[in-house]
């Protein structure tokens, strides 16, 4: 098997990504809001890959990794953007934003990025990418940044260790929905294998990142798919949880991000909605799609984003209008 080889990215893209890399002395890393195993893993690797290089490197993000993903060795280097950062950030010679489609992703950094003269260079697979930067290297057909970040270490000659394996495998993982969806293609699975060769340990992995539930949580997964709704002669299925139900067993309100993934084995499904009511009008909207509807799209229409068959939104609504809305759009999204 050939692992060299870049099939989707242009050879030239990265040459300009690696020209700016030698050029530089100081890096900044950033990645969205709400990191998840892509955001962090690709982060990681990146950071990896720019002190094998020689370089000073850094990481903020917008918000705290997750504590799922603290088992990644170098996690520690991904720091909580504070204003106190500010001068940290505008030293830099180049900012990398990985895995972020629009700016209002990056939360605090964006409004200091505006201001500073560092080169930002993006790499992400959203579609309608619409970052602020002076190179954009943009793959929508990529599973994931972890697997461009991997194309990039290629491009730079560097070999990928163990370390770096696992935080790429991580992202990819992750992203595919354990290599179902979102582009997981022969490519996905080579590059796995690849890694996998490098000394990821398969069971680790997923032992860290999915065997986290507590007692309450999946209580309260019991509860809301009791609540199970569907329409459409059972082509879309949505499950609620309301504030009352999270605040009474003691659940994180984002803990519950991952509920999306029961209603997707049910018969026929095409899309799945799942609504967290998070504070009084702010209802948190994730959307999955099996059929071909653009939920990307949908999640657009009112402010949100991400890809045609996941995408997410934040609602200033009450639950049952946000529900309303959202069903409906799905309806005529068919
Ligand atoms: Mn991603």
């Amino acid at each position: 098997m050939n692992y060299e080889r870049l099939s989707d990215n242009s050879m030239s893209d990265w040459k300009a990504v690696r020209r700016i890399i030698a050029r530089g002395r100081r890096f900044v890393v950033t990645t969205h809001l709400y990191p998840d195993g892509d955001a962090v893993g690709s982060s990681i690797a990146l950071l990896r890959l720019l002190r094998a290089m020689g370089k000073s490197a850094g990481a903020l993000l917008p918000s705290p990794v997750p504590a799922m993903y603290r088992f990644l060795r170098g996690e520690s280097w991904l720091r909580t953007y504070r204003r106190t950062h500010e001068k940290l950030l505008s030293s830099a010679d180049v900012i990398f934003i990985l895995d972020s489609s629009t700016n209002d992703r990056l939360g605090a950094l964006y409004e200091t990025m505006q201001q500073i003269e560092s080169t930002r260079i993006c790499i992400d697979h959203h579609p309608n990418n619409s970052v602020s930067a002076e190179l954009k290297v943009i793959d929508t057909r990529a599973c994931s940044t972890a697997q461009m970040v991997y194309d990039l270490f290629h491009a730079c000659g560097l070999k990928i260790d163990t370390h770096t394996a696992e935080a790429l495998y991580t992202g990819i993982h992750t992203d595919t929905v354990s290599f179902n969806f979102l582009g997981t293609t022969a490519r996905t699975h080579e590059i796995a294998a690849d890694l996998l060769a490098k000394g990821v340990d398969a069971k680790r992995a997923w032992t860290k990142i999915y065997r986290n539930d507590t007692p309450g949580l999946l209580k309260l997964a019991g509860l809301v798919l009791s609540g199970l709704h569907t329409a459409d002669r059972g082509r879309i299925a949505w499950t609620t949880v309301t504030r009352k139900q999270w605040q009474r067993l003691r659940v994180n309100p984002r803990d519950t991000e991952s509920f999306t993934r029961y209603p997707l084995t049910l018969h026929k499904v095409g899309v799945i909605a799942f609504f967290c009511e998070e504070a009084e009008r702010r209802v948190r909207v994730s959307l999955r799609a099996l059929d071909k509807t653009d939920v990307g799209r949908i999640a657009r229409a009112f402010g949100g984003g991400g890809h045609q068959t996941s995408s997410g939104v934040t609602m200033r609504e009450p639950l049952s209008r946000a529900i309303a809305m959202i069903i409906r759009a799905i309806e005529r999204g068919k």
